[in-house]
């Protein structure tokens, strides 16, 4: 028995159903009221869930551990469930959906006997922005339910904007025994439907991040005409006032969140510029009236990777963890119920215990490399004025990169639109913690988007091609690599607040009076007078090396790429990429150019 906070048909329906097969002792909507959350809370600390950390020195902070075997996405057992496989392409892991519903139904049930089901109403985006889509999560986790609460908007507002009939994302986690071999992540796109089970870590439950937000919304996205990438926004304001906003779509781990509250050097600062956060995981992004891509952020928070965030190379996101933030699989300081974790400080403090409780010795990272931090957006230093903004922000560019130790220089640009969906598509990046399984490994990643694609790979970028021909005013594309490695393994780039440097020049090759650069085989590349390196610890022959692009390995490149495209992504995809790698190859192989 309990208390619905709606007549949503729908809505009743999905819950009895989570209901009847689960079989949880209680089941509690979540209303969204700070009370509500303060009790969820001591409840968590009371079963051991969380930790409260020290309330002086960060206040309504806290830390939970995960299982040991559940600390990262799993890419193996996140599935697409279409009617026709092929729709799912070949990218992606499928299973049919009707085996997939009655799996994830026999893993589920009972599994919440003796347990509390929450209700999670929630929107990605301003709730009642006609952006924005109504999510409705259960799950029998507290965890999920405090994150959600961070990470979206939750409450009785995203029911009232559902009314009696508004549809919504059914979004199903049961925890179950969080069995690693009993584990799926599974999508019905078709059904607007979603369900995880056996899990109890970030992006394989908070459902409304990965799961809906991209993979859902991607396909949603598809038929409705707009993107969902996994991409940061961030706004740059001149020192005359004018201000300018950046997508950049960057696999996980390869530093959105970096970039999206980069501090700039201190002569940029004192000319004048500044950097505002608008998203730094996800952007939804929509052809405007003005024939202009506009991007919001769906997200209220952000869940970002704690290890390597400190004072210097993150400042804006170390403050916003300092209140209201859940800390996940970090150490923990037990002299003074603070967190830790690799990169936070030069050297360990003593009296630690490791992300799996027990006392740190010194050997392994004290921190899981997959630690994150939950942090309303809120906390934010340098959060945009715009965050809240229905409409969102105009792009003059968008970004794509990914970790590359060779090949790839600091930054180039696309000769077009279509020759920047192509750079995007062709993308590769070495693998990080952020997925389960083996770290270092260079692998295609399209777009950033390898893991979060909600369709076929070759009809995304037929979609971003669509998209293209629809502007009057398409952003300039770029693909930067702040990676690059000199013999010792070590990065040339100093990177952070540095990258300023390289926004800089993106910026400056937008609009109607670009600057000059060079024309190279694999687009255009700044003269490296162009890029300033003043007070920097770079010399100008470091530039020169991570500007270069040497014709052999990207002879290389392109035939990984056509291998790539006609062994994993096979078939639909455009023509026009097609001819961007024939190009490519053309380009190459002319001893004359570049
Ligand atoms: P997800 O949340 O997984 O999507 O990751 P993200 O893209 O937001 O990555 P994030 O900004 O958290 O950075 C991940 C790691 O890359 C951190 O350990 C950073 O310290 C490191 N990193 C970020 N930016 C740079 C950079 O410019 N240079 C170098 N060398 N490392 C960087
Ligand atoms: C990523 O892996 O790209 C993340 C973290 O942003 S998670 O939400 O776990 O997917
Ligand atoms: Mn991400």
């Amino acid at each position: 028995v309990y208390m619905a906070l709606t007549k949503n048909k729908e809505v009743l329906e999905f819950v009895n159903t989570c209901a009847e097969l689960t079989q949880p002792d209680k089941i509690i909507w979540i209303d969204g009221s700070a009370n509500q959350i303060k009790q969820l809370k001591s409840e968590a600390v009371k079963s051991g869930e969380l930790i409260k950390l020290n309330e002086h020195l960060l206040p309504d902070c806290y830390l939970h551990r995960t299982a040991v075997n559940d600390v990262a996405r799993v890419e193996d057992r996140t599935f697409i469930c279409t009617a026709n496989k092929e729709d799912a392409g070949n990218v992606n892991f499928w299973l049919d959906p009707k085996l997939a519903y009655h799996l994830a139904s026999e893993i589920a049930r009972a599994s919440m006997k003796g347990r509390t089901m929450y209700v999670i109403p929630f929107s990605m985006g301003v709730v009642g922005s006609e952006f924005s889509k109504i999510g409705i999560e259960i799950t029998d986790s507290i965890y999920v339910v405090l994150n959600m609460n961070i990470m979206t908007r939750v409450g009785k507002s995203c029911l009232d904007r559902l009314g009696k009939t508004g549809s919504f994302t059914k979004c199903f986690h049961a925890k179950c025994n969080v069995d690693a071999d009993k584990r799926y992540i599974l999508h019905f796109p078709e059904d607007n439907t979603i369900i995880s089970v056996n899990s109890a870590y970030g992006g394989n439950v908070l459902l409304g991040k990965k799961c809906l937000a991209l993979r859902i919304a991607s396909y949603l996205g598809k038929n409705e005409g707009w993107l969902a990438e996994h991409m940061l926004i961030l706004g740059v304001t001149f020192p005359d006032g004018e201000k300018k906003y950046i997508a950049a779509a960057f696999p996980s781990a390869c530093g959105k969140t970096n970039l999206a509250m980069l501090i700039p050097p201190k002569s940029y600062l004192e000319r004048g510029y500044k950097i505002e956060c608008v998203g730094d995981d996800i952007a939804w992004i929509r052809v405007g009236e003005d024939g202009r891509l506009w991007a919001v952020n769906p997200e209220n928070g952000f869940f970002g990777v704690a290890p390597g965030t400190n004072e210097r190379s993150n400042f804006n996101a170390l403050q916003a963890t300092k209140r209201g933030t859940i800390f996940t699989n970090v150490a923990l300081n037990t002299d003074d119920m603070t967190v830790w974790w690799e990169g936070l400080s030069e050297h360990c403090p003593p009296n630690m215990l490791d992300w799996t409780g027990k006392p740190y010795d010194g050997s392994g990272t004290a921190a899981h490399p997959n630690s994150r931090f939950t942090a309303p957006a809120v906390n934010c230093p340098c959060v945009s004025p715009d965050f809240n903004s229905e409409t969102g922000v105009p792009l003059s560019a968008i970004i794509f990169g990914g970790r590359r130790a060779t090949t790839t220089p600091l930054v180039y640009q696309a000769k077009s639109w279509e020759h920047g969906v192509f750079i995007g598509s062709a993308m590769s990046s070495e693998t990080t913690a952020a997925a389960s399984g083996q770290t270092g490994v260079l692998r295609h990643d399209p777009m950033a988007m390898k893991p979060f694609a909600g369709y076929h790979m070759g009809d995304y970028f037929a979609h971003w091609i669509e998209i293209g021909k629809q502007l009057k005013k398409p952003p300039e594309i770029f693909n930067v690599n702040w990676f690059r490695q000199d013999a010792d393994g070590k990065f040339i780039w100093p990177g952070f607040g540095d990258n300023m440097r390289v926004i800089e020049w993106i910026l400056k090759r937008c609009g109607d009076n670009p600057i000059g650069a060079e024309e190279t085989p694999i687009g255009f590349v700044p003269k490296p007078d162009d890029i300033n390196i003043e007070d920097m610890n770079l010399s100008v022959d470091a530039l020169k090396e991570i500007l270069s692009v040497d014709k052999d390995k990207w002879i290389k490149e392109a035939e990984e790429i056509e291998k790539y495209y006609a062994e994993t992504i096979g078939s639909r995809i455009p023509d026009e990429l097609y001819a961007c790698l024939e190009e490519l190859k053309r380009n190459c192989k002319n001893k004359k150019e570049g």
